[in-house]
């Protein structure tokens, strides 16, 4: 009998060992890679086919996106529109009087709380409403380029001495700092404007429901969202709405011609953006990875427990569920992607960014492209991944380039293309 035991207990460490490793286990060796069933996205829920525009428009498309609202982003509380629009300056010379510069402020009001999202914009001097691409920045506005006129973000930010960063507020010495990842003046150029945010401004990144938006929807005595309510990515895709409040009143933009753009977390970002408001005409996804285009289903690079367990504030409490479980979630991410047809939607990986998973971003796009074909749009030109460099843009564009993961000058030189495609 107390062998028997032994051996019982023996079997269970074996067991138990064996699964945490799995756990453990990064799978970046496409030979290794788990099978995996991807849901169908004309399949709906209660069984049939969907076979028409208005079937997806009027029932698959609002049932797939209450499913990407409860399980993964969570819902937004309720609703809060801008208090007041302080505009700071609209200088008619920027950059060597190559822009029109304009900063703003946004202010959120509710109860004794205020928050306040600087709002920076650089447009083309022309007199007539200009196409614009709007993406949230990593570390304050002023990063982006080396302005002197640009407002330090009073918010909390990530620490980096390297940049003078520290305290968790910015200073004068990362002024520019993030510049490679900018290319303003190439985007003026093209006739663009650049419209960018920092993204803590709206919700400091970090496991912490006590600051940002969040707490603006609290009941009484409420700490963090319910398993259903939003985490940090919608909270920051609520932001890039309130922005598009703003920008369709703005005299200087064209509303119609928004693309929403966003590197990595913010790619994530984007999407659910993109794909929570047809507002935005176009939306770019620049290495979004897991929990962005990439397919969850897929085990490679980082899964939904990795994600999950890294940054729990990202998305909403319910999403917890699927961590190594992720076959039993409702949707996958080409879903996701297929939310935001008929409109063009550029998906970008890059050879050395496997943490995102690039095939996986390839095959959502391409597992996304029948809804686009049913509203009478192309989707991906191609069913096989394309060569690295190699951009393919249908009215879904994708490119897997050289390099690291990054928000690179090839990204954007991609990305003005295909703005040129639709929007000129
Ligand atoms: C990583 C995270 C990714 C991606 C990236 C980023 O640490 O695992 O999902 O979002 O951060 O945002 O830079």
């Amino acid at each position: 009998m107390k062998s028997l035991t032994l051996i019982l207990v023996f079997v269970c460490i074996l067991f138990i060992t064996s699964a945490s490793a799995q756990q453990r286990n990064v799978i970046d060796d496409e030979a290794k890679v788990p099978e995996y069933v991807v849901p169908d996205v004309l399949t709906r829920f209660s069984g049939g086919k969907v076979k028409s525009a208005k079937v997806w428009n009027t029932k698959q498309r609002p049932e797939i996106l209450q499913k990407f609202t409860e399980e993964v982003y969570g819902k937004v509380p309720g609703n809060l529109g801008i208090t007041e629009v302080k505009v700071w300056e609209t200088s008619p010379d920027a950059l060597k009087g190559k822009a029109v510069r304009r900063q703003l402020s946004l202010f959120f009001r509710k109860g004794n709380r205020n928050l306040e999202v600087n709002v920076l914009m650089y447009l083309p001097q022309q007199q007539k409403k200009v196409p614009v691409f709007l993406a949230y920045n990593f570390t304050g506005n002023h990063a982006i380029i080396n302005d002197p006129n640009i407002r330090l973000t009073e918010a909390w930010v990530n620490n980096d001495p390297s940049v003078g960063t520290i305290n968790n507020q910015v200073t004068e010495q990362s002024r520019g700092s993030d510049s490679n990842s900018w290319l303003v003046e190439e985007i003026l150029d093209a006739g663009y404007g650049l419209v960018t945010v920092y993204y803590g401004d709206v919700d400091p990144d970090k496991d912490d429901f006590a600051d940002g938006i969040h707490p603006f929807f609290y009941q009484e005595n409420q700490l963090h969202p319910k398993f259903d309510e939003w985490g940090s990515i919608a909270a920051w895709a609520w932001g890039l709405s309130r922005v598009m409040d703003y920008l369709e009143k703005d005299e200087l933009v064209d509303a119609t011609k928004v693309a929403v753009l966003g590197h990595s977390r913010l790619g994530k970002t984007a999407l659910w953006a993109g794909a929570t408001d047809q507002r935005f005409a176009m939306v770019i996804s620049n290495e979004s990875g897991c929990g962005g285009a990439a397919l969850s289903n897929r085990i490679f690079g980082e899964t939904v427990q990795i994600i999950n367990t890294s940054f729990p504030h990202w998305f909403c409490g319910n999403f917890k569920k699927y961590n190594n479980n992720e076959a039993e979630l409702p949707v996958d991410q080409h879903m996701l992607l297929a939310l935001i047809a008929p409109r063009p939607l550029y998906v970008a990986s890059a050879e050395g960014d496997k943490w995102a998973d690039p095939r996986g971003e390839f095959l959502a796009a391409k597992y996304a492209s029948p809804v686009y074909k049913l509203l009478g749009k192309e989707g991906l030109p191609v069913t096989e991944m394309p060569e690295i460099n190699n951009p393919v843009m249908g009215t879904i564009g994708y490119h897997i380039r050289s390099g690291k993961h990054d928000l690179a000058e090839y990204d954007w030189q991609q990305y003005i293309r295909f703005a040129d495609k639709f929007f000129k």
